[in-house]
Parts: structure tokens; sequence; C-alpha cells
């Protein structure tokens, strides 16, 4: 068989990924009703947003950027699990990877007072980005950072006798490795329901009552962590084009909305990610006949919108991490939301907020084509600032692909009823969550900054002039 043939016998990385995020949006629909209500919601939003705004400069940052032309809206952009153990990680590793999701970038949730970091899982080259961006966030426990001694033994108990994973699955795992990570289409079917097995929720708790009483009193998150059958998804979140509008659309909706939108303060140039999310649900539990008990009503799962703006330089960050921090600390710890939206709004007026300035002074990444034909001053070589000064090639941001350390601690905390955080005296253990994956985590900036520069290469091999 020729080697094109071999190829064409398995399904794409991508595709398969396409399948993954609405095999888990229909399931996530049926378990979380008014998850279904909130796509409504922001479907329509978006759907007035596009009526209303046709300026071009904001229709390529919000429908498609340099990296080319948006795929539907309407498809899922994140999820999120919480996992508890290193083998279960391990093997989520396993079965991201085959749908083309890859960890990249180290989440410290001690801020948050949770014993628990967590990894970005998403596509890394810009063909697997185009196709589909969709992403997971996923948690995992840190044991030992659990300061209630019983409590720490009764969740690892509980997570050292429990299999998230049917035999199909494993076995169809093991099969993709023997395949070069590939399944055929026959295969990627059964892939996919296996792997919806792992993630969706079972009422039925794996734990007897007075466990998941003593685990939840410890911190809301054991329980939900370590009680279950499965690693059940926690939220998923549509993209919204106009987050405000969304926000205020759930409230008139009459959903039960996080007190603020996580993230940078509205701005015309949008950067990195602006998050919100009706709170967690109660959804029952029940406990297996034997060990007694009446139910219970379990809070962790919810529904979140996002929108995407600008990834950041190192640089962009900083100011970014500086100016958020100044806001917190001008509003105080015990600021309302309003406060801190005020706050926030008046510390970024020293944000620039126009895409030249953001250019000018390497506070965002953008990706370069050409516009024009070679530059009328023949020479062999240019910088890219005179390339864009002559009109020859144009820039446009890059997409913002990870989360934000702070908002998801936000998020988390909003959404677990845990009661005020105090943060963890932890320091981060990188080399643990790499130890547990398996594979080494990939950095965010590395990958923009290829985005960045393949555009350049290309946009030299266009114009045949070395650009520097
Ligand atoms: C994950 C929260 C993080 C986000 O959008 O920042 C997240 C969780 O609650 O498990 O998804
Ligand atoms: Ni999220």
């Amino acid at each position: 068989m020729p080697a094109n043939a071999i190829q064409d016998s398995f399904v794409d990385p991508d595709d398969l990924r396409t399948c993954f995020t609405l095999a888990m949006s229909s399931m996530y629909k049926s378990e979380v009703p008014l998850y279904g209500d909130l796509v409504r919601i922001v479907s329509d939003v978006n759907e007035k947003t596009l009526q209303s705004r046709l300026d071009p400069k904001t229709l390529s940052m919000r429908y498609g950027d340099a990296l080319g032309p948006s795929p539907r809206i309407d498809i899922e952009r994140h999820g999120a699990i919480r996992l508890g153990t290193a083998r279960e990680l391990h093997t989520v590793r396993r079965i991201l990877a085959i749908i083309g999701l890859h960890p990249v970038g180290y989440y410290d949730l001690t801020a948050a007072g949770l014993p628990m970091h967590a990894t970005c899982f998403r596509p890394k080259t810009r063909e697997s980005l185009a196709k589909n961006p969709f992403r997971l966030f996923v948690s995992v426990l840190r044991p030992e950072l659990i300061k209630d001694a019983a409590a720490s033994d009764l969740a690892l108990d509980l997570l050292a006798s429990r299999n998230i994973f049917t035999p199909e699955l494993t076995s169809l795992l093991d099969g993709a490795d023997s395949q070069n990570g590939r399944l055929t289409p026959a295969q990627g079917t059964r892939f996919v329901a296996a792997a919806m097995e792992s993630f969706r929720w079972h009422g039925t708790a794996a734990a007897p009552p007075h466990d998941y009483t003593a685990l939840r009193a410890a911190h809301p998150v054991l329980a939900d962590v370590a009680c279950f059958p499965s690693a059940h998804v926690n939220h998923l979140t549509p993209r919204t084009l106009d987050i405000a509008a969304a926000h205020e659309a759930m409230r008139r909706a009459g959903l039960e909305v996080k007190a603020r939108i996580e993230g940078p303060p509205a701005r015309r140039c949008p950067i990195l990610l602006r998050q919100t999310s009706f709170l967690a649900v109660g959804e029952p539990v029940r406990f297996a006949a034997d060990n007694g008990g009446a139910g219970a009503s379990h809070r962790a799962r919810f529904g979140e919108v996002e929108e995407r703006g600008a990834a950041v330089t190192p640089r962009g960050r900083r100011l970014y991490d500086a100016l958020l921090d100044e806001a917190m600390a001008a509003a105080g710890a015990r600021a309302s939301p309003e406060a801190l939206d005020d706050a926030a709004a008046r510390v970024f007026a020293r944000y620039p907020d126009t895409w030249e300035d953001l250019r000018a002074q390497d506070l965002v990444y953008f990706a370069y084509r050409v516009r024009g034909r070679r530059p009328a001053v023949e020479r062999a070589a240019y910088t890219v600032d005179e390339l864009v000064r002559l009109g020859v090639v144009e820039a446009s941001p890059i997409t913002y692909e990870d989360f934000l350390p702070l908002s998801a601690a936000g998020i988390f905390q909003s959404n677990l009823g845990a009661g005020p955080a105090r943060a963890l005296d932890a320091e981060m253990d990188v080399e643990g969550l790499q130890a547990a994956l398996g594979v080494g985590l990939g950095d965010a900036d590395d990958l923009y900054r290829r985005l960045r520069d393949a555009s350049i290469d290309e946009c030299a091999a266009q114009l045949g002039v070395e650009i520097s």
C-alpha cells in the first residue's frame, strides 16, 4: 500500500477533536439543561453583535485573524475537568493527544486556596488551531498540600480504588500507540463514545455519605474530585463576540451570574481573555443502597462564556499583571465587584489601546502577511517595521489561546461555594506535573513566537527579500 493510502485510513486528530467536542457538548447540555439555555443566549447575542458591528478593524479580530478564517463561532472553545491522581493525568494526556491536544503551560491554583495545579491541553499549530481551537483545562490534586491528614488519607483511599477509564478505552489507547497515535474511523467513533464515559456525570457517588460529607467539609473540591466514579466535565465555554452583552443577557434571562467578568476591563483592542459564568447548579447525588444515608446536593458544574483577544508578549504580560495588582490594591481586599471594576478601568487606561501602539511597544504578538507587491525600494533586506510602514505587509494580532491563572482561580472559587479562599503556602511543582504527564509542558510564548516568525518567513519567501 502506498504511504498516503495508509495515512488516509486514519482519522485526522483535528477532525476527531471536533467529534469529541460535539459529543461533549451534547452530553453536557443533557446533563445540565441550563447550559443549553446559556448556549442559546450566547448565540443570540452573537447574532445581534454580528449585525450591529461592521467595523472591519474589529471584524478581523473577532471573526478571524491573520491565522485564517475563524471556525464556526458556535462550537465550544473550552471545557475543564478535575483529576485526582498522577495516573489519571497520564491517561488523560494519552486520550487528548489522540485528538490533537497537548499540554501547554503551568497553572498554580494555590493562590485560590486549592491544593491543585493544572495545565491547558490545546492545539499547537496554526493549522490545527484554525480547524478547531477547542482546549481543555485539566487540573489535578496535589495531595501533599492537603493540611487535614484524615481528609487527605480518605481522598487518596477513594482515588486509589477508582478507575475512570473503561477497558474499551484502555484498549483503544493501546491500539493507537501501535498505530503512531492514530485511529481508524471505526476506532475513532468507539473512542469518542468510550472517552465520554470518563467525563460524564454519575449521580451515584462512589463514596459512602459520611465520606462525602467529611471531604466536603474539609474542602468542597476534595468531594468533587474524589467521591465520584468519573472525572465529570465541570463546564463548557462557548465563545461570545460581546461578553458584556452576554453577561447582561444571562442576568436578564434569570441566570445566577458571577459577580464580575474576569480578565482585563473592556477595551477597544481586546487582549487576553475575558470570562463570565452562571454559578454552579445543585445536582442531586445518590449513594449506593448499601451505603445508606439520604441524598445530597452537589454544586460543581456551571456554564461559562469567553471573549478572546490578542496574545500578549512577556512584556505585555508583565504590564497586565502589574496593572491588575495595582487595581486590586487600589480597590482594597474587601472591594465590591463594582469597585474592583472601576479601579481596573481607571488603572488600565495606562495599557496602550491601539494596535499600532501595542505593536510599536512590543506588547502584543502579531502575525504578518503580504499586502502590496514587492517594495518599491529595491533592497535585499528589510525590517518588519519598514515593510509595515511601506504598506507591503500588514500586521494582525495573534489570538490568545491559553488561560489566565488568576481568572481560573476566580472561576474555580465562585463555583465551589468554598467561602473566601486563603492562599496556600506552597511552591509550584512543575517537575511533578511533567512527571505525571510523562511529557514536558509546552511553552505558550514559544508557540506565539513561532506563529509570528513563521508568518515573517512566509512574507520573506513571497517577497524574495530577507526580513529581520
Ligand atoms: C477550572 C477553572 C478554570 C477557566 O476558564 O479559567 C477555567 C475549574 O473550575 O475546574 O476553566
Ligand atoms: Ni473555563
